[in-house]
């Protein structure tokens, strides 16, 4: 059953891996898709991330966390574990097969998971050191040998134990960073394991949602860039052809455009009336297939002096890969409230 109270949980706003699975939100979100709890993404840059206002949820500045009513939490095997115990489905309901399945989590983030971080590491920010290389063979020893312990328990068995639960939802989003290494192939038996585990429907869904956000996030930004260079055929780029943008009574264009050729008009005509500026996103928030973007726009208007500086929101509305509406709020709390992201601080 959801919970009175949408969880909101952070995410990069710009991942390194492009959406690709590859950051820690990704077993956050699959537990979440596994119970049938939806969620809100709150996207944060790198910067952001070591802010107060960031360290106040993750003391150490890092993604992802969970914020639930007053609830805050870090750590991704804490966020997963109060998941699963909210919820039916993650964890069995037999006590003993519980504090076992408990134990596999923390095996995975307390035995399988550092030294498959230190070999991400000796790969990709050490790999220029001129120690790196002596170095490498004892890394990957130290990856291989508690993957073949892992193989050897696991042997034919689907799941670590019993049915799937939590501790395999750990230990496949740890082990699956080994993937790009080709460590996980020499064992064939994990391999197949994490197959299974990215197999899961719910997997699935969170994976896509990951993607989907970065390249979605990217084409909002690109959409906000070409108005701000003038360039309205760049704008139209990441808009599908049946947009429909609506803007409200108080602002410079108000209305409702529908198609290609009715939003040109009312960029060209908004856009138009600049001198100088630009209207740029702060920060986004996700919420299923709206994003909204926090937005701040710096203008001076053609035969003035004085500059508009003033915070409002888009919501945009993507399916597939495009923008199928736009929606303009005065308020930021009226755009995230109407997106679906109640409660989210509207920074
Ligand atoms: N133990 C913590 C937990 O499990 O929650 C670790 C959290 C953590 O390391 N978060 C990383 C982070 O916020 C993101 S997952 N890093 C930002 C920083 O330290 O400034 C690590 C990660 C990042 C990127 C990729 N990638 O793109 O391939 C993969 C994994």
């Amino acid at each position: 059953m959801a919970r009175p109270l949408t969880p909101t949980i952070t995410a990069f706003e710009r991942s390194p891996d492009r959406g690709k699975g590859l950051a820690r939100d990704t077993r956050v979100r699959w537990a979440l898709e596994e119970v049938g709890q939806p969620y809100v993404v709150r996207l944060v840059s790198f910067d952001a991330m070591k802010e107060p206002a960031h360290r106040a949820l993750n003391p150490f500045g890092k993604i992802p966390t969970y914020e639930e009513g007053d609830l805050v939490l870090f750590e991704t095997g804490a966020i997963v574990m109060f998941i699963a115990e909210h919820h039916t489905g993650l964890l069995p309901k037999d006590a003993n097969a519980r504090a076992r399945a408990i134990t596999w989590m923390f095996a995975a983030l307390n035995t399988v998971e550092p030294p498959i971080f230190d070999l991400a590491n000796a790969r990709l920010l050490e790999g220029d050191k001129p120690w790196s290389k002596e170095r490498m063979p004892l890394v990957l020893d130290r990856v291989r040998k508690p993957l073949q312990q892992l193989s050897d328990r696991l042997g034919d068995a689907d799941w670590l134990d019993g049915a799937f639960s939590a501790a395999d939802l750990m230990m496949v989003s740890v082990l699956l960073r080994l993937r790009a290494s080709g460590v996980l192939d020499e064992f064939p038996s994990l391999a197949a394991y994490v197959a299974r585990g990215e197999a899961r429907p719910a997997y699935q869904r969170a994976f896509a949602a990951q993607l989907a956000v970065f390249n979605d996030v990217e084409a909002v930004k690109e959409t906000y860039a070409a108005i701000n260079r003038n360039d309205v055929p760049g704008a139209l780029k990441a808009l599908d052809p049946q947009i429909e943008w609506i803007e409200p009574p108080d602002f410079p264009t108000p209305g409702t455009y529908r198609g290609h050729a009715e939003v040109t008009g009312q960029i060209s005509k908004g856009r138009g009336t600049w001198a100088e500026g630009t209207c740029e996103p702060e920060s986004f928030v996700v919420a299923g297939d709206k994003i909204v973007a926090l937005l701040h726009v710096r203008v001076r208007l053609k035969d003035h002096t004085d500059w508009i500086d003033g915070r409002f929101a888009d919501v945009h509305t993507y399916r597939n890969g495009k923008a199928v509406q736009i929606r303009t709020f005065g308020k930021r709390k009226d755009a995230l409230e109407w997106a679906g992201a109640k409660g989210v601080e509207a920074t």
